[in-house]
């Protein structure tokens, strides 16, 4: 038997009657006799996990979560949810997400790097949060904001700065870029730039886990997948087509929603119809969880409750992070919509500063020990760029390497030469 979830109760937050919406269900049960009828369409419940069953169980909040784990964390020091060493990991991770982004903006504007270029500068509690928490074997997918995600998962510093150089030791070689992170090694399983495009992709790996665990009998346990996109792309029909999938099946998936309240300049609130996207995981019969997003500590404990869950069998779970990116949507992008008053709010809440307050305060790590990582992290990430820079760039022998589509008839014509050395093609006159 597995043990029970904190989240079990928290299922039950979907109970609290919302007076603002009319009730659609009957109070008395209708007959399930004739479904030929719509009024009396109703359907027995389906039998479910007992960590997802729905009851009228009081609310309980993940401020409970945490306060319940922190009495479990440490007998010596019980109000503190993390030790040394668990702290330093997670300042040293967040730090790295940080400088290697402002690394990122600085080679961008010196024409370093083409395309694209979306950072992650704010959000860092979330990715050091969940990713951390991960085994190798374990696989993260990722959006076009991917470069932070991969750093979490343990790609090195070089082969990221080196793909968004477009160099031959970049993690795809240079053929990805940004928004394509890619490691094989690491089980991140791809930046992808069409918003949606990675949960279907997230849900396959989960239940390939599944699979490998239940079918080929070729691990005791089930790897975790986690699903990282935005506030915007959760009203994308994927995701949906996923929770159902994920939640029918009982994958072992974390989706995992980065609501920085903003989709490029469109407001969170102006285009969904409710903005609690948590609450579309019991919908679906899965857990939702709504945390703070700046506080990584919080994120932490609800990622533990939700990547235990998914790793001892008992499935899926929606979490809604409340973030902030604090840089425009990318580097094109001159950020004028948002208002200064929104963006200083969310800069006073700084997870990284906050992060370092409490280890200080608590007497987890000393100012001292916080700035030596930061001293390392700095060299780590001038070492990426000037390793990025000596690199070289591919081949024009690898432009159709890793094209699993025939080449011929679209990049190369029937002479076998690729279509854009014809000068027609280029002027746009070219028979395609
Ligand atoms: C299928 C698709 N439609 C439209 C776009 C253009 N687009 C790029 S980012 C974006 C907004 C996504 O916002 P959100 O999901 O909140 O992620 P954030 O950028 O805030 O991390 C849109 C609509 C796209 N990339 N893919
Ligand atoms: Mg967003």
């Amino acid at each position: 038997m597995s043990s029970p979830s904190a989240f079990s109760s928290l299922t039950t937050i979907t109970c609290k009657p919302n007076h603002n919406i009319p009730s659609i269900i009957p109070s008395k049960p209708i007959s399930t006799s004739f479904l030929g009828s719509t009024p009396k369409l109703r359907f027995s419940p389906l039998s479910t996990p007992s960590s997802t069953r729905i009851s009228c169980l009081p609310i309980l909040a993940v401020s409970d979560v945490v306060k319940q784990n922190q009495s479990k964390t440490s007998t010596i020091r019980p109000n503190l949810l993390i030790t040394k060493e668990e702290g330093l990991e997670i300042y040293e991770d967040m730090v790295l997400g940080r400088s290697f982004e402002d690394m990122c903006a600085q080679m961008y504007y010196r024409g370093k790097m083409f395309g694209f270029v979306h950072l992650y500068n704010g959000q860092e509690a979330v990715s050091t949060g969940f990713i951390k928490l991960l085994k190798k074997a374990d696989s993260v997918v990722s959006t076009y904001r991917d470069h932070v995600h991969s750093l979490s998962k343990g790609v090195p510093a070089r082969a990221v700065m080196s793909e968004l150089f477009g160099k031959t030791t970049g993690c795809c070689n240079g053929q990805g870029g940004s928004m394509h992170m890619f490691s094989k090694e690491h089980n991140v399983i791809g930046g992808f730039a069409f918003i949606g495009e990675g949960i279907p992709v997230a849900t396959g790996a989960a239940f390939s886990s599944k699979y490998r665990k239940e079918v080929l009998k070729q691990t005791d346990f089930e790897d975790v997948t986690l699903a990282f996109f935005g506030d915007g792309t959760a009203n994308n029909g994927q995701f949906f087509e996923c929770l159902n999938m994920a939640a029918l099946w009982n994958l072992p998936i974390v989706f995992v929603v980065e609501n920085n309240l903003w989709a490029i300049g469109m407001s969170h609130l102006r285009a969904t119809s409710d903005p609690q996207i948590w609450k579309k995981g019991p919908a679906f019969g899965m857990p939702g969880v709504h945390v703070d997003g700046m506080d990584v500590l919080k994120v932490r404990e609800v990622a533990k409750e939700a990547i235990g869950r998914a790793r001892r069998g008992e499935g899926p779970t929606l979490v809604e992070c409340e973030t902030y990116r604090f840089r425009g949507h990318s580097l094109a992008d001159p950020d004028e919509l948002r208002d200064p008053a929104e963006k200083a709010h969310y800069a006073a809440r700084d997870p990284i500063t906050a992060l370092k307050k409490y280890m200080i305060e608590n007497k987890i790590a000393s100012e001292a020990e916080l700035r030596a990582i930061e001293k390392k992290i700095d060299e780590v990430v001038e070492d990426s760029v000037e390793f990025a820079d000596a690199s070289s760039h591919p081949p024009r022998s690898q432009l159709l390497k890793n094209v699993f589509a025939d080449p011929k008839g679209f990049g190369i014509g029937p002479d076998g030469k690729y279509r854009c050395e014809d000068p027609k093609f280029t002027e746009g006159t070219a028979h395609v």
